[in-house]
């Protein structure tokens, strides 16, 4: 049975991860870490340490006390953060990133970290986006996206570490509220759709980006984690999306459900420029082909699933 170690295991994708990893795992197999303490939720029910991932000593010290055979990073800073703050960013996303694969070498664990949409920019072709083209990406996200790539194929050709990755579109969730993406308005119009009865989006009208659910994107990591190697010929990273739809539609979606909902628009011009560099809609076939990615959410079953889970969780 696997024993797996995570890092940002209170992040958007992390604190979900964690539960279901323990449900795959066994919770006594999955120790879960972040920079600070859990007060509640999946990470307090079972195995955790506070870790902060630029300090390499203490991860590797946890994942080898732990007896970890897996290390799934998932610490980083996102998009719109990193522009914020991009020496913070470079230092946390590949000094973070840095520590895991070296760790993962020393101790030769399985490695998982994802790179996501925001590895491509304003160059790489916006429809039908390939799994191999150009990545030239104008955020310091995208740099460290591209740049963690890279050195994850170097540990595999030059190590043989077993190191798997998945380019994720943005996350929908109704766990962690997330922080710092650019794609976060798909989570907070659900949010703001229940406590307001409308919603100001500060993406444009008529912006594409590709979106998932979060269930799809915690079976696709297991998926992948679980796939056979022979059959691998890409690892680092596979694209992987289950739709794409601009605000007006995720609107249209939940007027479904909500007829009265309104959506306005006051856009950011730093988060509309990150989304602007994105792709509308990238090809996930060759997961599909090397380990049968799947996607079992599109847009409205995502949004009567959401509100329905909101609905509960803001006891509407
Ligand atoms: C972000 N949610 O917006 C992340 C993701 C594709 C976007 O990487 O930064």
């Amino acid at each position: 049975m696997k024993k797996i170690i995570v890092t940002g295991a209170l992040g958007q994708i992390g604190s979900e991860l964690i539960t279901k990893l323990r449900s795959e795992y066994g919770v006594d197999n999955v120790l879960a870490t972040d920079i600070r303490h859990p007060n509640t939720g999946a990470a307090a029910r079972g195995p955790f340490e506070i870790l902060d991932v630029t300090d390499a000593k203490k991860m590797h010290t946890l994942a080898n006390d732990f007896g970890a055979d897996t290390m799934m990073h998932m610490a980083a800073l996102l998009s719109a953060k990193a522009e914020e703050n991009p020496m913070l960013a470079w230092n946390l996303n590949m000094g973070g990133l840095m520590n895991a694969l070296e760790v993962s070498r020393e101790l030769n664990l399985q490695f998982f970290t994802p790179s996501s949409i925001g590895a491509f920019g304003p160059s790489t072709p916006k429809k039908g986006t390939p799994q191999d083209t150009l990545q030239r990406p104008t955020t310091m996200y995208g740099v460290n996206k591209v740049a963690g790539e890279l050195l994850c194929d170097y540990y595999f050709n030059k190590y043989g570490l077993d190191t798997r990755g998945v380019r994720f579109p943005g996350l929908i969730s109704n766990v962690a509220k997330p922080g710092g993406g650019t794609t976060d308005y798909a989570v907070d119009i659900y949010y703001k759709a229940l406590e307001e009865g409308k919603y100001t989006s500060y993406i444009a009208e008529g912006t594409y980006m590709d979106m998932m659910y979060m269930p799809d994107a915690l079976q696709a990591i297991v998926d992948l984690l679980e796939a056979d190697p022979a059959k691998l010929v890409h690892r680092n990273a596979f694209n992987v999306t289950a739709m794409s739809f601009e605000p007006s539609e995720i609107a249209a979606s939940i007027k479904k459900q909500i007829p009265d909902f309104e959506i306005a628009y006051e856009v950011d011009p730093i988060r509309q420029a990150i989304a602007d560099s994105w792709p509308d809609a990238i090809d996930p076939s060759t997961a599909i082909k090397e380990w049968g990615f799947k996607a079992a959410y599109n847009l409205d079953k995502m949004t009567i699933d959401m509100l329905e889970k909101l609905k509960i969780k803001l006891n509407k």
